[in-house]
């Protein structure tokens, strides 16, 4: 359940947070596939309760009302469409699985595909689940139980959203049943949802039971789906990550804690040197790592503290770290523009999402940030591919926020978050030539729209990165884009 599947020579997983289908489609055809995606994290798929007495939250996709494949994102013929266009360009779908409840006890009750509940009753009869389907008698998770109850963690309402009981078999089987129907429309994998509120034993149950990869959208044979589990994990719980990564991925939160740290400059850059497992991270293949996710973005599920698209400078360049460097299975967050941390997506006033806009420069429009379209982010993606598994050499830092690496004979990058410029001769482990760097520009033809970098036969040359530049780091690389 750790493999991403990800067609060779690609890698990083974008979350098109709460994009349309039809939108995507579109996305991994001119953008994603040509520039060398991996995979795309979309929204949950299945029908949610609608929310108009908070108007429409983005949040109310956390609120399953049944498992039919009808959202607004779009329906399953939509979704079936987009799996397809997708996997033909090469670009893997993984689903946001809510499985371990259901709604809380909006004012409203009709879903998104029409469904109705009698929420009081713990009646949902499109699925159908009634009470005896939940952990009963209810009770709520309270703040002191993440440190000592992990019982209550598992068993107990996560914010008020009645919980499922996936010990009991009709329970798994409808879970299994919709992920399954997912798996033969075409997804590679899923991110489970509220992970840390289930237990492994079951989880376990659950995932031996799904299918293998569509042969027919171009999987291996005995392809198991990539499995990430969201557990939040900064220490000092009575649930820790550990219980799940004999079962699957799961969701390494401090690696964006600790990069966010450093590139803010609370922490040197030089002790990035044992970045991985020595600095207190899970092993890189049970590793799902990035730096904001769409709730800590916006200071929910626990937390804030992270780099977002709102601090640009150093949180493309913990995304540049996070991705030059082969620990981990990285995924970067596409968000919408928001104020107010409950506000949905941009939609219209009878509530349907608007699609982005692209802009002659390539970025979106209509109130979508697109952070994946970013040229220091999706520039960074093919460094990632050119690098493959290269592994880490040439390590040089000052001895406080300078750094620069190499992966394999392949890639080379240099980060410069000090107060003064950096401006030195290293050893890179390129080929000699000349090299467009990619964070500030492009090659076009036979020169560069940024910096030019020239490497020596002995592999050494001039890098520069000054204190006050737009950006704080270069990146070199051989293949396309260099
Ligand atoms: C998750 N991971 O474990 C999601 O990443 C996270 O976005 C989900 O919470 C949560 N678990 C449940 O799937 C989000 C919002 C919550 C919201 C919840 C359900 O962060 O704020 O709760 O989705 O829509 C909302 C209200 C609560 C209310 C609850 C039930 O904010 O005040 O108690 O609904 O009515
Ligand atoms: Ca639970």
């Amino acid at each position: 359940y750790k493999n991403p599947y990800y067609v060779p020579g690609r890698s990083v997983n974008v979350h098109l947070f709460e994009w349309k289908w039809e939108d995507i489609a579109e996305e991994c055809e001119r953008f994603l596939g040509p520039n060398g995606f991996g995979g795309v994290q979309i929204s949950p798929p299945n029908e949610n309760v609608i929310i108009w007495s908070a108007n429409r939250p983005w949040w109310e996709r956390y609120q399953p009302i049944s498992y039919k494949l009808t959202t607004r994102s779009g329906d399953n013929t939509q979704l079936a469409n987009m799996l397809r266009r997708c996997n033909n360009v090469g670009v893997r779908i993984y689903v946001d699985a809510v499985i371990n409840h259901m709604t809380g006890d909006p004012p409203e009750n009709v879903g998104t595909a029409g469904s109705t509940a009698t929420f009081n009753e713990w009646h949902y009869p499109t699925v159908p689940y009634r009470r005896e389907h939940f952990n009963w008698p209810s009770c709520g998770i309270d703040g002191t139980d993440y440190q000592t109850n992990a019982w209550r963690v598992r068993n107990c309402e996560l914010v008020g959203l009645k919980d499922l009981d996936q010990s009991i078999d009709h329970v798994r089987n409808m879970i299994v049943d919709f992920m399954n129907t997912l798996i033969d429309l075409g997804v590679a994998g899923f991110r489970i949802d509220a992970a840390k509120h289930m237990w492994p034993e079951d989880l376990r149950i659950i995932y031996d039971r799904l299918h293998n990869l569509s042969t027919d959208h171009g999987f291996p044979l005995n392809a198991r789906p990539y499995i990430y589990q969201e557990v939040i994990d900064y220490g000092g719980e009575a649930v820790s990550r550990e219980e799940y990564t004999p079962i699957g991925a799961v969701t390494e939160f401090k690696a964006g804690m600790e990069l966010s740290n450093c590139f803010r400059g609370h922490n040197q850059l030089r002790w990035l040197v044992s970045w991985g497992a020595p600095f207190g991270l899970l092993e890189s293949r049970d590793a799902l790592t990035f730096i904001d996710n769409h709730d800590n973005e916006r200071g929910h599920g626990g937390g804030g503290g992270v780099l977002t698209y709102k601090q640009p400078r150093p949180y493309k360049a913990a995304i540049a770290f996070l991705l030059a460097h082969p620990y981990g299975e990285p995924q970067i967050m596409s968000s919408f523009e928001f104020w107010d941390p409950e506000i949905g997506p941009p939609m219209n006033s009878q509530g349907n999402i608007i699609s982005p806009s692209i802009n002659s420069d390539g970025t979106c429009g209509n109130g979508w940030i697109c952070q994946h379209r970013w040229r220091q982010i999706y520039s960074m993606v093919s460094f990632r591919n050119a690098a493959g598994s290269g592994g880490l050499n040439n390590w040089w830092d000052n001895g406080s926020n300078q750094i620069a690496f190499c992966r394999g004979e392949s890639a080379f990058i240099a980060f410069n978050n000090d107060s003064r410029d950096l401006n030195e001769n290293m050893q890179t482990c390129l080929p000699a030539g000349q090299y467009c760097d990619v964070i500030t520009g492009e090659r076009n033809g036979s020169s560069c729209s940024g910096k030019v970098v020239t490497v020596g036969e002995n592999g050494w040359a001039h890098v520069y990165v000054g204190a006050q530049d737009y950006d704080m780091m270069l990146a070199i690389h051989i293949g396309p884009q260099s």
